[in-house]
């Protein structure tokens, strides 16, 4: 059952920065308006900053960014993503461990873990990802396709795709892509992305795909660990513009359009378009291999293929890439 305290929630979230008379919140929900007032102090115990303003009522102020089901539902459009299926933490080890839970336990296609912070996040291969509360955006969500390993690298292109154009609508800001995985804004890493295949132990089928997004909205610079220092960035300076459920809403959005059209030929071109690395100088770190090469091409299924040096042609399904100065290639 929905809680008094959520339906309030959900009201004042569609209406931020505009002010509901407590009697117009009473009847629209059919609650008494102790009960309506009950909820406002439990929210505001919580974080909310919600104004209450004589003979004008209670208004949630447009800088308040508290990740929550009832803020995202008032953005998202797939009808499928209802609000029950979105699972929100204030803190948790990762939001990929936890949907990959969730999916054993039998959760369904378009559920959706995030977090305000990850204690564990993870990138691939083991790697961690920086994930500090309020100001970035971590989530997860649960794709139950019939897929093949083949359809989780196309699942990572079209989220890169998803990312770059929710960024666009939401915040103006046109970034860039290299493959396979991140994102980048004038030159520094500002998005990862993680897809994680859950297999049946015996036939080896996929029965789903984990996606896991990591965003930094807004934070500062000096606050990455030395070791990421200089190759990660935010999108914005001023955290007073962060809205991560209005932007996570349109990542969800992008990407479930994506997802259910899967037109490959345009959603490719999009991020053919955005990468950064295509004709440039690179080197290839395939496991203990370590190779320079020039990127040429992203093919239909996804994978990069680059020129080596002695002009043999590769094909990459994954792997991590970085740019060369032009001067130091050979
Ligand atoms: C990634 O891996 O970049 C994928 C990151 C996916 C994170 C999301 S958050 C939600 C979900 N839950 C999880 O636990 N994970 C997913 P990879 O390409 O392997 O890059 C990892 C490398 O990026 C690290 O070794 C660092 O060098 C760098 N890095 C770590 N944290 C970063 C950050 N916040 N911003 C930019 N770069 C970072």
């Amino acid at each position: 059952m929905i809680s008094t305290r959520s339906k309030v929630l959900a009201l004042l979230e569609a209406n931020k920065g505009i002010a509901i008379s407590g009697a117009a919140i009473a009847k629209s929900l059919s609650i008494s308006r102790s009960a309506v007032w009950k909820s406002i102090e439990e929210l505001r115990k919580e974080g909310y900053d919600i104004l209450a303003v004589t003979n004008k009522g209670y208004t949630l102020s447009e800088e308040s960014d508290i990740l929550s089901a009832e803020g995202l539902i008032t953005f998202l459009k797939n009808p499928l993503i209802t609000a029950d299926r979105l699972h929100v933490y204030k803190s948790i080890d990762s939001t990929n461990n936890a949907a990959k839970k969730m999916a054993v336990a039998g959760a369904g296609h378009g559920t959706v873990v995030l977090a305000e912070e990850q204690t564990a996040g993870r990138g691939r291969l083991g790697r961690s990802f920086f994930s500090p509360r309020g100001t970035g955006l971590y989530m997860s969500i649960i794709l139950r396709p019939k897929s093949t390993a083949e359809d989780a690298v196309l699942t990572t292109t079209a989220a890169a795709v998803a990312v770059c154009r929710a960024v666009s609508k939401v915040l103006g800001i046109e970034a860039s892509i290299k493959w396979v995985n991140d994102i980048y804004v004038d030159g520094f890493k500002v998005c990862g992305i993680l897809t994680e295949a859950l297999s049946d132990f015996q036939t080896g089928a996929v029965e789903a795909l984990i996606l896991g997004i990591g965003l930094n909205i807004a934070t500062n610079r000096d606050s990455f660990p030395e070791e990421i220092s200089k190759t990660a960035g935010s999108l914005l300076k001023n955290p007073d513009r962060v809205e991560r459920n209005r932007l996570a809403a349109a990542i969800l959005n992008e990407f479930m359009d994506l997802n259910d059209t899967f037109d490959r030929g345009a959603m490719l071109d999009e991020y053919k378009a955005r990468s950064f690395i295509l004709g440039e100088p690179i080197t290839v770190y395939r496991g203990s291999e370590v190779f320079d090469a020039t990127a040429l091409d992203i093919d239909d299924k996804g994978r990069l293929i680059v020129m080596r040096e002695n002009g043999a042609k590769e094909i990459l399904l994954s792997g991590e890439v970085t740019t060369r100065p032009q001067e130091q290639s050979k």
